[in-house]
């Protein structure tokens, strides 16, 4: 192929991401687009455990998403590489590697719930990670669904400029189409044999003037926006259907404006416009800035170049018992079948034995360029989040953030003769998840798994008792603690000094410690600061750096129970160092020695971690929620009366009286009760948690 054909194919490629929150239709948006696209002949249902995307026995069993799954497709001569994330908070890391990835996403929200609160979570971690983002109002056909309630809490909540560009034709179970406000025509799915194929019309009469008034609104909107746009807009007071669009391609790759569809992807309508949007407006490989990470030189920039360097970032690792998967997006260059690539981090070098597309079939490719997402067979050892490049080119990318575990319980074999097997199974589900981590408990000698929520961890065990087919035994679960400084101490002297013949060891600190002088409203137990305030060269750089190593090493066990130590800020204040016997040995001795006494002088505070917990439930059962919540130490923000005769409660709840909270909610609500968490961060606990 010539390198235009290949920029040109480039240029076609659209990376994208479908996000919202647990239930709004994300993974039945994209059995629907997978059908369309010619990629599935029978549409999937997620009820029936049918979806493409939903593979996992248990996604299928609990209906939900757990893993996100990448998915390619070809529209219109555009290649679309897709990840259906899962909603689920415990999943939310699943999110975030997801986002690492991707140019563009579709948020996902439900017409009857709005703005729900994990669509505002992923919401904010698109926005980190600057992804430009298209809405879809979906479940148009429900009772109670309502497009512009939704546009205006997207307004509200999310972004100041939402732009919807549809009018929903009918209501409720008689919707049956959109009116397009930048074509001003009518699309509908009311016919064909299926009935529902899409039909190009004119408006209907009853929705000209409403049309006609919405179109002014948009173009008001736009030009408000863009300059080029108010341009046209002053001299004609109206803009033509080809700036519009143009404009709102601008714009949704700015971020300046969010553009909403609507549709019902359960009844197949609205997902062939989805489709035009995402290619319309979404950036491709080539419109986004290119990547950056640490090279042999420093900081380098790769762009999307088939002839650069290959720079590709592994952001999902499958491990079946037949082998092992991996999921890379490529920023440069090009691969080949049977290359050897190097793992910059590690030094390592794996052979690509064969690359796939990411479809359902597995389609075999000779080569992929950089912009695409394509699986590859033979990588034996590189993990999630590790980069691969050309041997001759070294290069690592920052690797998406992983958040810290907050729940743990150990887990057991039960015949003894399985434990080595257990031992396997859960090394492989950690490679696989980097925001599960196993570790052998020093007291009890019992494997422990960490992860993000009760949801997370039960998942986890039931794959391991699945893939291994023997029985486990799982404790009780507990919460991870952190320990945090209340009121510090200053001045705190710790001498390292060893003589034991041949060379010996020396180094003289002085430490204040303190809370973090964070800014207001900062969090409790976030962060640890050092800085040096020593003068004269009393203690060289390099020393200093040895200190600032110490401390960090004392950090991992607090005096109050062994937890680790977060938002404190220690000052190395004097020091002094022994001509022969001084070493950044000694000193980072000295200051992990220094840090632990000092920290036990302090005035310590148990944290344990908390969440913000909205329930939804019917009227009459507010009273009994509240005071169950109360009875778990929960703190309650609000209730207010939402739709249909429920209300909404919010309350910020210690993790670790949620556990279970879902059969209780469940019981006390006869079922009609739903609630759903997010992390807010750490508390202070009572001191009977500390062990
Ligand atoms: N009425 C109606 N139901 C829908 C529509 N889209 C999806 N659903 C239903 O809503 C439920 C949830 O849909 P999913 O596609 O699993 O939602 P999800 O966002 O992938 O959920 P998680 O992956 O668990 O976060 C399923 O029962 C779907 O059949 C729609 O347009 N209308
Ligand atoms: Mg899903």
């Amino acid at each position: 192929m010539r390198s235009t054909d290949i920029r040109t194919g480039i240029a076609a490629v659209r990376n994208l991401g479908i996000l919202a929150h647990v239930d709004a239709g994300k993974t039945t948006v994209t059995e629907r687009i997978l059908y369309l696209t010619g990629e599935t002949h029978r549409r999937g249902e997620v009820h029936e455990g049918t979806t493409v995307t939903d593979c996992h026995p248990q996604e299928r069993e609990r209906g939900i998403t757990i893993s996100a799954a990448a998915v390619s497709c070809a529209w219109n001569g555009h290649r679309i590489n897709l990840v259906d994330t899962p909603g689920h908070v415990d999943f939310a890391d699943e999110v975030e590697r997801s986002l690492r990835v991707l140019d563009g996403a579709v948020a996902v929200f439900d017409a009857v719930a709005g703005v729900e609160p994990q669509s505002e979570s992923v919401w904010r971690q698109a926005d980190r990670h600057g992804v430009p983002r298209i809405a879809f109002v979906n479940k148009l056909d429900r009772a109670g669904a309502d497009l512009d309630a939704t546009v205006a809490a997207i307004r509200e909540r999310l972004h100041p400029a939402p732009l919807a560009v549809h009018l929903p034709i009918g209501r409720e179970s008689g919707f049956t189409g959109v009116v397009d406000l930048l074509t001003m025509r009518a699309l509908t799915w009311d016919g064909g044999p299926d009935g529902d194929d899409l039909r190009h019309g004119p408006v209907p009469d009853g929705l000209r003037a409403e049309a006609g008034r919405r179109r002014a609104l948009l173009e008001e909107a736009v030009a408000g926006l863009h300059p080029a746009a108010l341009e046209e807009f002053v001299e004609h007071s109206a803009l033509s259907t080809a700036t519009l669009a143009a404009a709102l391609r601008d714009l949704t790759r700015s971020g300046e404006a969010v553009v909403v569809l609507c549709g019902s992807a359960y009844r197949n309508r609205g997902i062939e416009p989805l489709l035009d949007a995402v290619t319309a407006y979404l950036p491709s490989p080539l419109d986004v800035p290119a990547v950056r990470g640490a090279g042999q030189a420093g900081e380098e920039e790769r762009a999307a170049d088939p002839e650069g360097p290959l720079t590709a970032l592994v952001f999902r690792v499958n491990v079946t018992a037949s082998g092992r998967l991996t999921c890379l997006r490529l920023y440069a260059g090009t691969l080949r079948k049977g290359d050897t690539v190097l793992d910059a981090g590690t030094g390592r070098t794996e052979r690509i034995a064969r690359i796939m597309r990411v479809q359902a079939d597995h389609v075999e490719l000779e080569t992929a360029v950089a912009g695409d997402i394509v699986a590859v067979a033979g990588v034996k050892a590189a993990r999630t989040g590790t980069t691969l490049c050309a041997p001759g080119a070294p290069l690592v990318l920052e690797p998406a953030v992983t958040a810290a575990p907050v729940v743990t319980v150990a887990v057991e074999a039960r015949r003894s003769v399985d434990t080595e097997r257990l031992a396997v199974a859960l090394a492989r589900l950690a490679e696989e998840d980097p925001s599960l981590v196993v570790r052998t408990d020093p007291e009890t000698g019992q494997r422990v798994l960490s992860g993000l929520g009760e949801l997370h961890l039960e998942v986890a065990v039931e794959r391991i008792r699945r893939s291994l087919g023997c029985e486990v035994t799982v404790g009780r679960p507990q919460v991870a603690h952190r320990e945090t400084v209340r009121s510090g101490v200053t001045g705190h002297v710790h001498r390292h000094v060893k003589q034991e013949g041949g060379a010996g060891q020396f180094a003289h600190v002085v430490l204040d410690v303190a809370p973090p002088a964070g800014p207001a409203g900062q969090e409790e137990g976030e962060g640890f600061v050092f800085a040096s305030t020593v003068t004269g060269g009393r203690v060289p750089k390099e020393y200093v750096r040895a200190v600032e190593a110490g401390c960090r090493d004392a950090l991992a066990e607090g005096p109050l129970g062994g937890h680790p130590v977060t938002g404190l800020r220690v000052v190395l204040t004097d020091g002094a160092t022994h001509p022969k016997d001084s070493s950044e040995l000694a000193f980072r001795t000295a200051g992990r020695l220094a840090l632990r006494e000092a920290l036990r002088a302090c005035r310590m505070v148990l944290l344990e971690p908390v969440a913000e917990v909205t329930v939804t439930v019917p009227q009459e059962a507010v009273g009994g929620v509240l005071g169950d919540l109360a009875a778990r130490r929960g703190r309650v923000r609000g209730s207010a009366p939402a739709r249909g005769g429920t209300a909404v409660v919010t309350a910020v709840v210690p993790l670790a009286e949620l556990f279970g909270y879902a059969t209780a909610l469940r019981s006390r609500t006869r079922g009609r009760g739903t609630f759903t968490t997010r992390p807010a961060g750490y508390a202070p606990a009572p001191a009977a948690a500390a062990r």
